[in-house]
């Protein structure tokens, strides 16, 4: 008992955003889907050109529908954006793995989803996407991301 005070004195030193999770007004990102390959075997992404706008907050969810790995891969997108994470769902959509960091490369298994959450940063016209899985590109799975708009922070 005669601990409280100093426990409480101490619960008053940590500073409040420690003690409490993200706040519910984080926005949700504006969401766009892409697909990797088809259900039928196609090699494809759909959509292969990609726009984005600098300063706004996105959620990308890329999928692969189809019965073998893929990737999405984009060297130069990775030098433009800013991640805040990649978040891996299992099959009924539950997330089970969230990755931080610079990412530009991620393979999905077939029937996997991953939401790619980040801001555009800087500006860039039709950079390299691509699946570099041996001969996917040359088969169709090749397109491109473009980043628009003013600079963020700029009013
Ligand atoms: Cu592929």
């Amino acid at each position: 008992m005669r601990y409280q005070p100093i426990l409480a004195a101490l619960l008053l030193t940590i500073p409040a955003h420690c003690l409490t999770a993200e706040p519910a007004s984080v926005p949700e990102g504006i969401e766009l889907k892409v697909s990797l390959g088809t259900k039928d075997g196609k090699y494809s992404i759909t959509p292969n050109d990609l726009t984005f706008e600098r300063g706004k907050y996105y959620k990308l969810v890329i999928h692969n529908p189809s019965s073998e790995d893929h990737y999405f891969t984009s060297d130069a997108f990775a030098t433009h954006v800013f991640t805040r994470k990649v978040e891996v769902t299992d099959g009924s959509g539950k997330t089970i793995a969230e990755v931080h960091g610079a990412v530009n490369d991620l393979e999905l298994k077939p029937g996997a989803t991953v939401a790619w959450y980040f801001y555009p940063m800087t500006k860039g016209e039709k950079l390299h996407l691509f699946c570099h899985k041996e001969g996917h590109e040359a088969k169709g799975m090749t397109g491109s991301i473009s980043i628009v708009g003013p600079p963020p922070f700029s009013n």
